[in-house]
């Protein structure tokens, strides 16, 4: 990001990327920013009024790659033969080291860095690529979070809390912070970090869900949520984390459901739409490193697939499903989610009317057929990357589903109780921020797509 004229003098902060050096030539490629690498050269016996070129090119000898230096050049025209993405290439007049890296890293940025491919075309050269594997990479997340697409993914996902933040603020929803320390759990189940609370037994919460829900009892316009969501999951799989972040929003439902889906729609399409607009150069960085295009999706209307309509197709692509009314599995989710792009064109869709037995005491039963219920998933390139429903507002009707669950009311009355005390009918979604980057990027793992990640076995860094 250098916009001065050439001839101009700069001052820049960065990192020492390579550094070779011909003769009493110096030529060091710098990497600004975490996305953007620059070259700066000392050529031999040029009398620029700099440092000499043997000072120059014992210094960059002297120092460790990723050492931070304080630069001082004049700018010029790149050289054909400059081998970063900039146009211009710095003239070295002075130079600082302003950190020291150590001497041996645990691997080398310029392997970090390789696509699959340029890996595999290097093989059998002279010096061909040395592919850093995950765990590695994991171990040292803050040098690996150096590689620029890397870098670019983080500030992927940080646009995509902003976008979903400023989508949700425009139309009046009110941003409400839950807490993460709860008594009860809020989805049910095992799934539950238990903790002691001054000798009282507490849990992580799973989602906001019942404070969310709560909010609409407290007769919130609308609320969403951007928070930590821990799971104790002991699944070992590319797109789990034991701590992920929400995107949770809720809203008091008018006529019908649909209003829900709408919302999540819009929400979602005008994300998806202006990352591609606002952050192209990011974009660019990882689509270089990780192959994709940008997901398909229909603008204005959602595309609504009835479960009904969900098992014929399955069904009608020689997939019959033993049990109609079991839940996907990720197989069958992925199959589904290329058919549905075969058949309308769109990467993102909404799978409505869930049967209820598979999902959880708060959502509501359709009122035609209660087996069925209110509820959906939000599936994105064949994985879901949320799921939502109309909630079971009225206080009956949940204790009648609870128990039937066998979920036990205890842990839930002041829940349950804010619903005797009035509440609009309501609905909502969880999304899961690292997934929609994951799959939005066509990244192979969540855990590219989150800073530092939880998964059963790594709890550090
Ligand atoms: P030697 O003693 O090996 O000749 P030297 O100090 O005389 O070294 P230079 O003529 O300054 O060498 O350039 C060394 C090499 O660097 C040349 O092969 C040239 O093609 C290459 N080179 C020159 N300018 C640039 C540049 N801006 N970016 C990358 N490579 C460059
Ligand atoms: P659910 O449990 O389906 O629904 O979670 C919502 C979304 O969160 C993401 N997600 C995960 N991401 C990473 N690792 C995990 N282990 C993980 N588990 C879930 C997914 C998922 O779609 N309260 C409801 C939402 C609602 O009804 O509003 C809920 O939590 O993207």
């Amino acid at each position: 990001g250098i916009s001065p004229a050439i001839g101009a003098e700069v001052w820049i902060r960065a990192r020492v990327a390579t550094v070779r050096v011909k003769g009493k030539s110096t030529f060091v490629v710098l990497r600004e920013d975490s996305l953007y690498t620059v070259q700066a050269c000392k050529f031999k016996d040029k009398e620029d009024g700099g440092g000499s070129a043997t000072a120059v090119s014992r210094f960059f000898k002297s120092i460790p790659l990723e050492s931070i230096v304080d630069l001082c050049g004049v700018l010029a025209e790149a050289n054909v033969s400059s081998c970063t993405q900039s146009n211009v290439e710095l003239q070295i007049k002075r130079v600082f080291c302003v950190c020291r890296a150590a001497a041996q890293l645990p691997f080398l940025m310029a392997d970090a860095q390789r696509s699959e491919e340029e890996i595999v075309a290097s093989q059998g050269s002279k010096r061909p690529f040395v592919r850093v594997l995950p765990d590695l990479r994991l171990d040292h997340r803050w040098l690996d979070l150096r590689v620029p697409a890397h870098n670019a993914i983080l500030r992927i996902q940080s646009a995509v809390c902003r976008l979903f933040r400023e989508s949700l603020a425009k139309r009046g929803f009110v941003e409400i912070h839950s807490p993460k320390l709860i008594a009860g759990e809020s989805e049910g189940g095992a799934e539950v970090f238990r903790v002691d609370y001054f000798g009282s037994k507490a849990s992580l919460a799973q989602s906001p869900q019942l404070y969310k829900q709560m909010a609409m009892s407290a007769d919130m316009p609308g609320a969403f949520e951007v928070g930590p969501v821990f799971r104790a999951e002991n699944s070992n799989t590319a797109r789990h984390l034991c701590e992920f972040t929400g995107l949770d929003l809720e809203m008091p439902i008018r006529w019908h459901y649909d209003e829900v889906i709408q919302v999540i729609h819009e929400t979602l399409s005008s994300i998806f739409l202006r990352l591609e607009e606002e952050h192209q150069e990011e974009l660019t960085i990882i689509r270089k490193m990780y192959p994709s295009e940008a997901p398909k999706f229909p603008l204005s209307e959602p595309c609504v697939l009835h479960w009904d309509e969900a098992m014929e197709l399955l069904r009608s692509n020689g997939e019959p499903r033993e049990d109609i009314m079991a839940d996907l599995s990720t197989n069958e989710e992925k199959l589904l989610g290329s058919l549905v792009r075969e058949k309308y064109g769109s990467d993102l869709f909404f799978l409505d009317q869930y049967p209820s037995a598979v999902r959880p005491f708060y959502t509501m039963p359709s009122k035609e057929k209660p087996e069925f219920s209110n509820s959906y998933d939000v599936i994105f390139c064949g994985q879901e990357i949320g799921s939502g429903a109309q909630r079971c507002h009225d206080p009956e009707l949940l204790e009648a589903r609870c128990a039937s669950l066998g979920v036990p009311t205890e842990p839930l009355q002041s829940y349950i109780e804010s619903f005797r005390h009035g509440v609009p009918p309501h609905g909502g979604v969880g999304l899961g921020l690292e997934r929609i980057v994951q799959l939005y990027l066509g990244l192979d793992n969540i855990r590219k797509a989150s800073m530092f990640a939880r998964d059963p076995t790594r709890l550090t860094p």
